[in-house]
This record gives structure tokens, C-alpha cells and sequence, in this order.
């Protein structure tokens, strides 16, 4: 058996074991369906551009054309793929602690809506999510479905301009996104990191919280990141492809061969 195979059948058990866990996923996650990440080079129109440049409320001010065409672009991209086995393993994870009345709540950094589409049910956006927008002016929100992508920016009803409810570089966190994560984050006996260079505060933070609180600590990665010599055990690999051997491993554990 490998480091990674042993790595994964311990790690099944401790889910198995956990009275509460806590994942926290970023664009790694999401890397599967096909989206990029922050950190993975874009190919074609938006090459020239630095993410961590236009994802901030100073760019969408400076040029507001810009910044909402490339949400757009982003978004039809979110809508046009598919949840991975990834996202369907976390799901599957999610119901069985639920079946035993464990915990369990996935806060991801994400903006895609692809961890609800793909049965997640506890999910904490505390990056916000691209799929609603709102007025600058009065921020009253709306759904993509109601909004005109017709001119660049949009303009709204009230004079303002439209923009999505993401959360910017230098921008707070929603209130109630971080009050549910440290709410999770001081109760929980597992903590999971997957898919994300975990670089990007507070949520980079989120592991000290849990540690703290003497919560194990997993990470589930493609490269090494800054967390990887301090978690308790990592594995360095494709979500994709790990947490359904996490799910498969979990199943044998539970017996229950589901
Ligand atoms: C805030 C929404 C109060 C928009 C995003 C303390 C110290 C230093 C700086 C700060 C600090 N506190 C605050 C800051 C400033 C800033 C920050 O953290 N800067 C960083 C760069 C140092 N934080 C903020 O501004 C936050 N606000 O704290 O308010 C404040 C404000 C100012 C000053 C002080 C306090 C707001 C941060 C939120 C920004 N919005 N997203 C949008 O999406 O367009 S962040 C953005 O980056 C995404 O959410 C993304 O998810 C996130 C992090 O990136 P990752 O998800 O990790 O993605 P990344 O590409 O980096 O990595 C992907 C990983 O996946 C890689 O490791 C790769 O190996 C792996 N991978 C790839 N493929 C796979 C895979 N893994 C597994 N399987 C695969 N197939």
C-alpha cells in the first residue's frame, strides 16, 4: 500500500470518527469541471490579466466595462460546466455525518454554485457567489436570470450600475458568513483544506481556528501549499480523483457498501 493509499484509509477514518467536521474548499475543487483557478495561467482573451488585479472594488471602479465582462465571462463558464466526482463525493460525505448526527459544513471560497449543484447541502460561500448581483447604489440583489447581459456595465433601475455579489480583495466578508464559519470552525474535531493555495485571508487562517480547538487537520491538495508541513496529513493530488477514494475507503469502513 502507498503513503497515499494509507494517507486515504486514515483519513476515511477519522471522518468516520469525527463527531463534527469542517472543509474548507477553494478553486482547486472546481479545477475538475473545468474552470481555472487564480493561480493556474488563463489562455486566450483574459491571459493579460491578474485575477487578484480584477478582483478587486478599486478595478470595478477604474473600469467597470472591463471587470463586468469578465464576470460574465466567468459565469457562463460556471453555468455551462458540470459538478465533478469531487464535489459529488464531499455531497456524499456531507449526507452520511448527517445520517449519524454528526457535523458537517463545507465553507468554500468558491464563487461557482457548484457545490449546491452538486448536493451539498451545509455550504458557506464566504467569498460570495457569482450567480447573484446587486445595485452599487442601493444593493438591492437580483439573479442572474433577471439581468440584461446586454451592455457592458449594466447599468440599473436606480442609476447605479449592477455588480456580482463576490467578495473583492480588500472588501469585508459577509457578516453571517463569518459568524457561521467560527461558529463550525470552534466546534469541530476534523478540519479538511482542499483545493486552495490557502494564501487568501481570513479564510488562510481558518486551520489555526480549528487546530486550536484540537481539531485534526487534512489537506487535500494538487500542489504543496504553506499549510502542507503542518497539517496532521495531506495528500497531494486531483480532489477529483482522491475524495472518491476517500468515499470508496469510508464505505468499506462503514460496512454499509453503499
Ligand atoms: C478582508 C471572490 C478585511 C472574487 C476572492 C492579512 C494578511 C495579508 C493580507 C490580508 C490579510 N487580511 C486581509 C488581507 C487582504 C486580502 C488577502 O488575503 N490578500 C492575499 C492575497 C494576501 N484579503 C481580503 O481582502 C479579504 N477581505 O480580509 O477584509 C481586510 C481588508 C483589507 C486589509 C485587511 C483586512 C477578501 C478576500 C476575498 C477575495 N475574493 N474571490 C472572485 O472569485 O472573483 S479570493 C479568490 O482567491 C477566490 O475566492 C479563490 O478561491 C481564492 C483563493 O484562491 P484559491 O481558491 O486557493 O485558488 P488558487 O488559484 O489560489 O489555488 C488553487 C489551488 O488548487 C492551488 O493550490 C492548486 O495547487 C490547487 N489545485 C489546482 N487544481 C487542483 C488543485 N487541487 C486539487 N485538485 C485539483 N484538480
Amino acid at each position: 500500500m502507498t503513503t497515499s493509499e494509507q494517507a486515504v484509509r486514515e483519513i476515511a477514518a477519522w471522518i468516520r470518527d469525527a463527531r463534527s467536521i469542517v472543509v474548507l474548499t477553494g478553486a482547486g475543487v472546481s479545477a475538475e469541471s473545468g474552470l481555472s483557478t487564480f493561480r493556474d495561467p488563463e489562455e486566450g482573451l483574459w491571459s493579460k490579466y491578474d485575477p487578484m488585479e480584477l478582483a478587486t472594488i478599486d478595478a470595478f471602479n477604474a473600469n467597470p466595462e472591463l471587470v463586468t465582462r469578465w464576470y460574465h465571462w466567468r459565469f457562463t463558464r460556471a453555468i455551462d460546466v458540470e459538478p465533478n466526482p469531487g464535489h459529488h463525493a464531499l455531497a456524499q460525505i456531507e449526507r452520511l455525518k448527517h445520517q449519524h448526527d454528526s457535523g458537517f459544513t463545507l465553507i468554500t471560497q468558491n464563487i461557482d454554485g457548484l457545490h449546491q449543484r452538486g448536493g451539498s447541502s451545509n455550504v458557506v460561500e464566504i467569498h460570495g457567489t457569482i450567480l447573484t448581483w446587486r445595485c452599487t447604489k442601493t444593493g438591492a440583489e437580483r439573479p442572474l436570470s433577471e439581468i440584461e447581459f446586454d451592455q457592458f456595465p449594466i447599468p440599473s433601475d436606480t442609476g447605479g450600475l449592477m455588480r456580482p455579489c463576490v467578495v473583492w480583495f480588500g472588501e469585508q466578508l459577509p457578516e453571517s458568513a463569518i459568524r457561521a464559519s467560527f461558529e463550525a470552525l470552534s466546534d469541530c474535531d476534523l478540519f479538511m483544506s482542499i483545493g486552495t493555495s490557502a494564501t487568501v485571508q481570513p479564510a488562510a487562517s481558518f486551520i489555526e481556528v480549528a487546530r486550536e480547538n484540537g481539531a485534526r487537520t487534512v489537506e487535500i491538495n494538487r500542489d504543496p501549499t504553506p499549510i502542507t508541513d503542518e497539517v496532521d496529513l495531506t495528500v497531494l493530488g486531483p480532489s477529483g480523483l482522491v475524495l472518491p477514494e476517500i468515499m470508496d475507503a469510508l464505505r468499506e469502513l462503514d460496512g454499509s457498501g453503499q
